[in-house]
């Protein structure tokens, strides 16, 4: 027994039970998914594809791996779906990898300090920024918080070979039809990346992008509700534009980018997109809205200033500027009383990143564990006595949590 490694195991659990998780990006998964990614398929290395690999011993992973797929393509109305990314970085990676020549094709995506994401093209630092030419589009106060001229405009000035529409801490609905006539004018692909969102797509509780993008990227872990992984999806309209996307995607996760396939996740999203098929799933979906409107509505009505005026998804941004406190400190007060959030920044921040003006804040979690519209009042009223009066709510979020217990 490893005594340290199993204590802090142990603290972990504890302060997962024990604090209210409101890190948007944050859920609590099944058991049965925990009970698979912790199982024997971990011992078994798979590289290459069902049917093609370069490993004997493949009989039962070939038909985990492949189920997993079909349950992708049925669930999300996809005709193709690689399953082994390890994560959402490196699915990214793969499709860029698979489509684009470095140092000369470029990347257009929302810029992260106003909610895109690193491997969006962040230059200088990132590899989609460092690798590949890239350019970044910024949002609008006012909505519909994107200006398609002004995207347009960037869009035929740097031709971008991918547009990449998805975000980590934009609130509202993304409007697919109007990337996908951008990318149709400048000849781009349209690349989804749905991390975020992709329960609520499934759920019914976000438009879906499979109409309009030819490949749609997704993390499994956070509205989704299943293991750490990823899925490289490509759309009908994708295979129409290159039968080849699909291939030339497979190659570039294997053996392009990554080696052997993390077997015991791939197990582990399989059993999260049976759940995410079960109409359970879509009340839990819609139910992760509401909240996160209630909480949004509570909030503004406490005085808090929210970026874009609320909420139609599963997270918020509040712009701490009218409170005279930074994102960071905000977010250790909070942690300190038991509500764990992220110091984010808001677009056009002041601030660095490192103390940016914005924490943000998700309902996914807290949804996970049944609360509804009742409780995320009691969390408004918690935020607004730890940041406006300095109270402490410590016992109050003891005592929320004690009723809405996790199964772990
Ligand atoms: N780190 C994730 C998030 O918190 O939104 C995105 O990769």
């Amino acid at each position: 027994m490893d005594k340290k490694i199993f204590s802090l195991l142990k603290k972990e659990r504890e302060r997962q039970r024990w604090t209210l998780m409101l890190i948007p990006s944050e859920n609590y998964t099944y058991p049965e998914v925990r009970k698979v990614v912790g199982s024997v398929l971990m011992h078994k290395y798979a590289e290459g594809y069902p049917g093609r690999r370069y490993y004997q011993g493949m009989e039962f992973v070939d038909q985990i791996e492949k189920e997993a797929i079909s349950r992708a393509q049925a669930l999300f109305g996809v005709p193709f779906v690689n399953v082994q990314p390890y994560s959402g970085s490196p699915a990214n990676s793969a499709v860029y990898f698979a489509l684009l020549e470095p140092g000369k094709d470029t990347i257009m995506g929302l810029a992260l300090s106003h909610g895109g994401h690193l491997t969006h093209g962040h230059p200088k630092i990132t590899f989609s920024g460092k690798f590949f030419p890239s350019v970044q589009y910024f949002l609008k106060e006012q909505p519909p918080f994107f200006d398609f001229q002004e995207i347009l405009d960037t869009a035929l000035k740097y031709r971008p070979k991918i547009i990449v529409v998805g975000t980590t801490a934009f609130p509202r609905l993304l409007p697919w039809r109007q990337f996908t006539q951008i990318a149709q004018k400048v000849g781009a692909y349209l690349l989804a990346d749905i991390s975020h969102i992709a329960g609520l797509i499934v759920g019914g509780a976000h438009p879906s992008p499979v109409p309009y993008a030819d490949i749609i990227t997704s993390t499994t872990h956070k509205t989704l509700r299943g293991p750490r992984g990823a899925l490289i999806m490509v759309t009908k309209k994708g295979l129409e534009k290159d039968p080849k996307l699909g291939e030339k995607i497979n190659r570039a996760v294997f053996p392009g980018l990554q080696g052997g396939p993390h077997l015991h996740t791939i197990a582990g999203i399989a059993v999260a997109l049976k759940k995410a098929a079960n109409k359970e799933f879509r009340a839990y979906a819609k139910q992760i809205v509401t909240n996160a409107r209630v909480l949004a509505e509570e909030l503004k009505n406490k005085g808090f200033s929210l970026v874009t005026g609320g909420t139609d998804n599963h997270l918020l941004v509040v712009d701490l500027r009218n409170l005279g406190i930074d994102g960071k400190e905000a977010a250790e007060r909070l942690e300190k009383e038991g509500l764990v959030v992220n110091a984010n920044t808001i677009p056009n921040d002041p601030r660095p990143p490192s103390r940016p003006s914005g924490i943000r804040l998700g309902t996914p979690a807290v949804t996970a564990r049944g609360m509804k519209e009742k409780e995320m009042k009691i969390i408004a009223q918690m935020i607004a006595d730890v940041l406006k009066k300095n109270q402490s709510v410590k016992e109050k979020v003891k005592a929320l949590l004690a009723s809405f217990p996790v199964d772990f």
